[in-house]
C-alpha cells in the first residue's frame, strides 16, 4: 500500500521552469518590516489532554489506538503536553522574536459530539492560549481543522456527509463568538487534499477509508464545508480576516512521454487544482469534472468560491509523476532526481516553494501568502553537553527562506512564514518516530530543548536577514 512517506519520497523533479535571477538570490537577504515570523502546530499533535476537561474522541484517538495503525502504537493521549505547558511553549516563541503563531481548535475539545453541546473548558483552554499570545506580542492564526473530527461526527459519515457543511460553520461560528474579539486572522482548513487522499482514498490515516470515489466526495465536502463557514463568519464577523491552508506542490512529468505529461495534468488536478481552483476560479478543472459532476449539488460551485483575504501555502517538495493505468488516477510516482532528502525520505526541493510561490502570483491573482508549514525532520541527537545541532535543518530553512525572498523579490505577495514546527510532536501514522520540530522534545521527561535551529531562525526574526 502506498503511503504518505513512499508516496513523497518518489516525488522529486528537474527544474523545469526558469532560474531564479541571480539578483535575487545572491545579494545577504533582508525581508521586509511587516513580515511575520513564526511557527506552526496542530491540535492533536501536541496539545495531549486527550480525556481531560471534558474532550470528546475524535478520529485521530480511534485510529491511533487501533493496532498497527501508528509506528510504534504511540497515540496522541499526551503528545507534548501542550495542554499544560502552554505557557512554557508561548515563552519559547517570545524568546525567538516570532511574531505570529498558528494553532488549530480541537473541535471534539470544544464540541465534544461535535455538534450541539459546547463544552466551556474547552473553550477556555484557547481563550487562556490567546491570551497569553497577545500578551507575548505574537499574533494568533487560528485554524478550524487540523484534521482531529469529532468522532461522533465520522459516526454519521463525517466528510460523505454532506451536512457537514452546516456541522462545520456552526463549529466555525462558536468559536468566532468567543475569540474573534482578539484573533484577527482565521484559516478554515488545513490541507484539505492530504484528508481527501490518506483519510479516504488510499488510506493510511484516520478514517481510513478507502476508493476513488470516495477520495472524491470527500475532497468536495471538504470545499463545500470551508465555502459555508466562510461565509458563516463573513456575514456575522466582517472584521475578521479569513483564508484556509492549502498544501501545494508543483507537479512535474517523470518523463517527456505525452502519457507522462497527461499523468502529471491528472495529478495536478487532483492534488493541488481541485483544492484551489473552485475556492478561487469557481469551477473544478475540466479533467475531474466526471468525478465531481454526480457529487456537485445545486449551488456548491456559488457556496465553495468564496473571497478570502490570505492563503496558507505548506510546502514540503515538488512531487513527480508518471502514469500507470492501474493507478487510482492513472499515475503513480516517479523518480525523484533531488540529491537530498530528509528524515521522512522526502526530496529537498527549495525552488519548487520559489515556483509554487510564482505560480500563485501568475495565476492566482497575487493574492496575499503566509508559507504556513516548512520544514524536515532529521535524526537529531541530544550531545552529552546538552545540545542539538541540527545542521541539516539550519541548511533546509536558509534554503527554502532564500526562495521566499526571492519570490517576494520578483513581486510575490508572501507576507510572513511559519516554520513546521515549534516541537518536535506526533507525526500522524509515524508517531513519535519523526521530528519536526525546532525545539526537541525529551518525551519521557516533557522537556524542551531550542536546537541549534531555533537559535538561528530566532536570530533571522530578529534581523530580519539571512546570516
Ligand atoms: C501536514 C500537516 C502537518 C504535518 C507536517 C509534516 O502537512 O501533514 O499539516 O500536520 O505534521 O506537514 O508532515
Amino acid at each position: 500500500m502506498l503511503t504518505r512517506r513512499t508516496f513523497l519520497a518518489s516525488a522529486g523533479a528537474t527544474a523545469l521552469v526558469p532560474a531564479v535571477t541571480d539578483t535575487a538570490t545572491a545579494a545577504a537577504p533582508s525581508f521586509p518590516e511587516a513580515f511575520l515570523w513564526g511557527a506552526s502546530t496542530a491540535a492533536y499533535q501536541i496539545e495531549g489532554a486527550a480525556r481531560e476537561d471534558g474532550r470528546g474522541p475524535s478520529i485521530w484517538d480511534t485510529f491511533s489506538h487501533t493496532p498497527g495503525a501508528v509506528t510504534n502504537g504511540d497515540t496522541g493521549d499526551v503528545a507534548c503536553d501542550h495542554y499544560h505547558r502552554w505557557r512554557g511553549d508561548v515563552d519559547l516563541m517570545r524568546r525567538a522574536c516570532f511574531s505570529a503563531y498558528r494553532f488549530s481548535v480541537s473541535w471534539p475539545r470544544v464540541l465534544p459530539e461535535g455538534t450541539g453541546r459546547v463544552n466551556p473548558k474547552g473553550l477556555a483552554f484557547y481563550d487562556r492560549l490567546v491570551d497569553g499570545l497577545l500578551a507575548a506580542k505574537i499574533r494568533p492564526f487560528l485554524c478550524l481543522y487540523h484534521w482531529d473530527l469529532p468522532q461522533a461526527l465520522q459516526d454519521r459519515g463525517g466528510w460523505h456527509n454532506r451536512d457537514i457543511a452546516g456541522w462545520f460553520a456552526d463549529y466555525a461560528g462558536i468559536v468566532a463568538d468567543r475569540l474573534g474579539d482578539r484573533v484577527a486572522d482565521w484559516a478554515m482548513l488545513n490541507e484539505p487534499s492530504v484528508v481527501a487522499l490518506f483519510g479516504h482514498g488510499l488510506g493510511g490515516h484516520a478514517p481510513n477509508l478507502k476508493g476513488r470515489a470516495s477520495f472524491f466526495l470527500a475532497l468536495h465536502l471538504q470545499n463545500l464545508a470551508q465555502g459555508a463557514a466562510l461565509a458563516r463568519l463573513r456575514s456575522t464577523r466582517p472584521d475578521l480576516r479569513l483564508g484556509t491552508v492549502l498544501n501545494l506542490q508543483p507537479v512535474r512529468p517523470e518523463s517527456d512521454s505525452p502519457a507522462d505529461h497527461q499523468a502529471a495534468v491528472m495529478w495536478d488536478a487532483v492534488w493541488n487544482r481541485s483544492c484551489i481552483d473552485p475556492l478561487l476560479k469557481g469551477s473544478y478543472p475540466d479533467i475531474v469534472k466526471g468525478d465531481i459532476e454526480p457529487i456537485l449539488g445545486h449551488g456548491d460551485l456559488g457556496i465553495i468560491h468564496q473571497p478570502i483575504d490570505f492563503l496558507g501555502v505548506n510546502y514540503y517538495s515538488r512531487m513527480v509523476v508518471r502514469a500507470d493505468p492501474h493507478g487510482m488516477f492513472g499515475t503513480a510516482w516517479g523518480k525523484s532526481s533531488a540529491t537530498h532528502y530528509t528524515a521522512m525520505g522526502w526530496p529537498v526541493e527549495p525552488r519548487g516553494l520559489y515556483e509554487q510561490l510564482d505560480e500563485i502570483r501568475r495565476h492566482y491573482g497575487n493574492i496575499p501568502v503566509y508559507v504556513t508549514e516548512n520544514g524536515a525532520a532529521y535524526q537529531d541527537v541530544v550531545t552529552a553537553s546538552d545540545r542539538v545541532e541540527d545542521a541539516d535543518r539550519v541548511a533546509f530553512l536558509r534554503d527554502h527562506l532564500k526562495m521566499v525572498h526571492a519570490a517576494i523579490s520578483e513581486g510575490c505577495n508572501v507576507k510572513g512564514y511559519l516554520v513546521w514546527s515549534l516541537l518536535d510532536n506526533f507525526e500522524w501514522a509515524f508517531g513519535y518516530s519523526k521530528r519536526f520540530g525546532v525545539v526537541y522534545v525529551d518525551y519521557p521527561t516533557q522537556r524542551r530543548i531550542p536546537k541549534q535551529s531555533y537559535h538561528w531562525l530566532a536570530e533571522v526574526a530578529r534581523t530580519r536577514r539571512l546570516a
